[in-house]
């Protein structure tokens, strides 16, 4: 209840009368959902979620407090639908999600509700809520992170020259979803060898060898929630390089963490990171931001990059994952999702990182 009141007076400091949820992410955190393809209208007057047969007997039993109505032959089409939702809330302004409507969405609804119904383009307001985290949702990103870091460790047993990458990403998927997750988090990286200097590498043929880097970037759902961790390491042997590099993004990450206090700038983080990278020679190794928000979803605010002009606060989950690069080579990630606390951050992934060879 909250998060509609909170939602509620977001509405109405926009000057709306109500708004229109169409992400699946955000009408999960506004009314309990956990279905897809549905909309949601929120308003002082009143609350609808508007879905098909598919998922109405579902709603009513996920959404209390919301009018479940049907759309969809033989009931109304969607536009119809809404505009009636709209004229028994007296809705004349209606925010939607200009992130996420498609233009011709956008057309769709505009032309369907004619000049009774304003459509105002807004950006982030149920986003801005989920920024922090309470505590039932830090709880399934734990639980989330627990599981992970258990079939990773599982995983290791198994993992030895000969097998594959994609080999690797369906053991690390079994035992995911065999340890209780929902599912993964997200599509596993596997990255071995040279292929480690490709950061979003899709798991492949290619089989592990002696002396081979792998990283693999990996998380798991829970409760609808997920985590993210990544761990570099190495098979049978690890040479002075490779020893070398491991170490400079080691401390890179250590440091990222350490500045990841309330009230901080989320670009600190970064910069302190990016900085131990640079100065060892490596600052055009290391392309992309230094972490993000996880939650509802895999990528999610605040996104910690050099731009980043959102302010760390208590409740913030987020990942801390600077990596080296080096095409020809391979490369190293070391990725921890991380809590922010009153007291300073808590690491909720917690598989080792000394460097790892087995
Ligand atoms: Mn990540």
């Amino acid at each position: 209840m909250k998060r509609q009141d909170t939602l509620l007076a977001s509405i109405e400091k926009a000057n709306l009368d109500g708004i229109l949820l169409v992400k699946d992410s955000n009408i999960r955190y506004i009314s309990g959902f956990t279905g897809s393809e549905s909309y949601v209208v929120v308003s002082k007057r009143g609350k609808a979620f508007i879905t098909d047969s598919r998922y109405t007997e579902q709603a009513e039993q996920e959404c209390p407090g919301f009018e479940v109505v049907r759309w969809r032959s033989p009931f109304p089409e969607l536009e119809e639908t809404i505009k009636k939702v709209c004229e028994r809330f007296g809705i004349k302004r209606l925010g939607f999600e200009k992130d996420v409507v498609t233009y011709e969405r956008y057309e769709k609804f505009r032309d369907g509700f004619g000049d009774d119904i304003e459509l105002v383009p807004t950006s982030g307001l149920v986003e801005e809520l989920r920024y922090v985290k309470d505590s039932s949702e830090i709880e399934c990103i734990r639980k989330a992170a627990q599981i992970a870091d258990s079939a990773f460790e599982e995983l290791l047993k198994s993992i030895k020259p000969g097998i594959t990458e994609k080999d690797i990403e369906i053991e690390l998927q079994y035992l995911i979803k065999k340890k209780g997750a929902t599912d993964i988090g997200f599509p596993t990286i596997v990255a071995s060898g040279a292929r480690g200097s490709l950061p979003h590498a899709v798991p492949s043929d290619r089989r592990i060898e002696c002396g081979d880097f792998i990283t693999i970037d990996f998380g798991a759902l829970y409760n609808g929630y997920r985590s993210d961790c990544t761990r570099t390491f190495a098979v049978g042997r690890a040479d002075e390089r490779q020893r070398y590099i491991y170490n400079i993004v080691k401390r890179a990450q250590q440091i990222g963490i350490e500045s990841l206090r309330p009230r901080v700038c989320g670009k600190e983080p970064d910069k302190n990171a990016r900085s131990i990278i640079e100065e060892a020679g490596f600052g055009e190794n290391f392309g992309h931001g230094l972490g993000h928000g996880v939650g509802l979803e895999i990528h999610e605010q605040p996104f910690m990059s050099s731009k980043c002009d959102k302010i760390i606060q208590p409740g913030n989950v987020v990942t801390v994952e600077p990596g080296i690069y080096i095409p020809g080579w391979g490369g190293v990630r070391i990725e921890d999702t991380v809590l922010v606390t009153e007291n300073g951050p808590e690491i909720l992934t917690k598989i080792t990182k000394d460097l790892i060879v087995i």
